[in-house]
């Protein structure tokens, strides 16, 4: 018996959770493209446990694929040995490299996975970028599916690193479980992390590069800024990273794990996971209907309309309400 188009998504979702990572891209390409296939993909993840996602934010050049290269090799020693659940082992997990501005995942992605490369031959260890091409809705909607995707894989960490911070970076990043921002020692760094929103959507900001001068100044300014955000029951910490030689990033997934900790023991990861799957379905909502707008302003009926106000025996709103009806 020949499989059939609609087969298709199940038998990659069982060759890729066999640990075909050929499947698992193969996917994950389907969800990038969107439409009718990448539908079939999202409804075969139903009921999939959820990966804990940790987004990494910054800007270019921050040092943001070096920190996940070295917080790989920490992660796969399991979470931190605290708390209620013990010890928890990380058996695999995957990189998602996502790149809003280039719709072919051009050079920065390539920069990524050479700065990434020690981990090239780990098995247990998935990396791959994520570009939406044509997806409807965009990575917004291409990114939370590919999160499910990699869950219903088997994949208990997703670590997600963004190329920059712009608009769609923060939505991204701050879709995390936990979201790090990472900067550097440099004048007006912080300023910068402000303005692009960031500081709203930190869990934990890494001064990375910390072998640089002004790492002192660079740490009074944000914790000053940090200060004067809406105080929570999570105070954000500002920690010290040398990507470069690995030092401070064991501290940097300690303080993850005490995050995810918070959020387990306080409840609110729950709630942070609810309100950001009703967003996602806001946003399908919001595309599926300008689908709708958008096929009846192409059609003739429409056209018949604007010419109707055009001459005068109807008002716009009117006309609107003959399309609703
Ligand atoms: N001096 C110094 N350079 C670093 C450190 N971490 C990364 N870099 C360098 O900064 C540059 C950008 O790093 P990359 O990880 O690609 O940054 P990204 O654009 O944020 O992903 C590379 O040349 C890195 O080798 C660090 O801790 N100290
Ligand atoms: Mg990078």
């Amino acid at each position: 018996v020949s499989p059939s188009a609609s087969d298709e998504p199940a038998r990659l979702l069982d060759a890729a959770r066999a640990g075909e990572r050929r499947a698992l891209a193969r996917l994950l390409s389907v969800l990038e493209r969107g439409g009718a296939e990448a539908r079939a993909v999202a409804a075969a993840c139903t009921g999939a446990p959820a990966p804990y996602v940790v987004g990494i934010t910054g800007a270019p050049g921050a040092g943001k694929s070096t920190l996940t290269d070295r917080l790989i090799g920490h992660a796969r020693g399991g979470w931190p040995a605290e708390g209620p659940e013990g010890a928890q082992a990380i058996d695999q997990l995957a990189v998602l490299a996502v790149d809003p501005s280039s719709p072919l995942s051009g050079g920065a992605i390539l920069g990524d996975r050479v700065r990434m490369a020690s981990h090239a031959t780990d098995p247990s260890v998935y990396i791959r970028s994520l570009a939406a091409r044509g997806h409807l809705g965009g990575l917004s909607l291409a990114v939370p599916d590919a999160l499910r995707l990699l869950g219903a894989v088997g994949m208990p960490l997703v670590l997600v690193e963004t190329v920059g911070v712009g608009q769609m970076e923060v939505e991204v990043a701050s879709a995390a479980d936990t979201t790090v921002v990472v900067l550097t020692p440099g004048w007006g760094d912080a300023m910068q992390a402000a303005k692009a929103g960031l500081l709203e959507v930190a869990d934990l900001f890494v001064l990375n590069k910390a072998d640089r001068l002004g790492v002192a100044e660079a740490r009074r300014d944000l914790e000053a800024m940090v200060a004067l955000s809406a105080p929570g029951s999570w105070h954000p910490p500002v920690l010290e990273a040398v990507a470069l030689e690995d030092r401070g990033v064991d501290q940097l997934f300690e303080a993850v794990g005490r995050h995810r900790r918070h959020l387990v023991e306080s409840g609110e990861l729950a709630v942070r996971r609810r309100s950001r799957l009703a967003a996602q379905l806001r946003r399908i909502l919001l595309a599926a209907v300008t689908q709708q707008v958008d096929a009846q302003v192409a059609g003739e009926r429409f056209e018949h309309l604007v010419d109707a106000v055009l001459a005068g025996s109807l008002d716009p709103y009117g006309a609107v309400d003959q399309l609703l009806s």
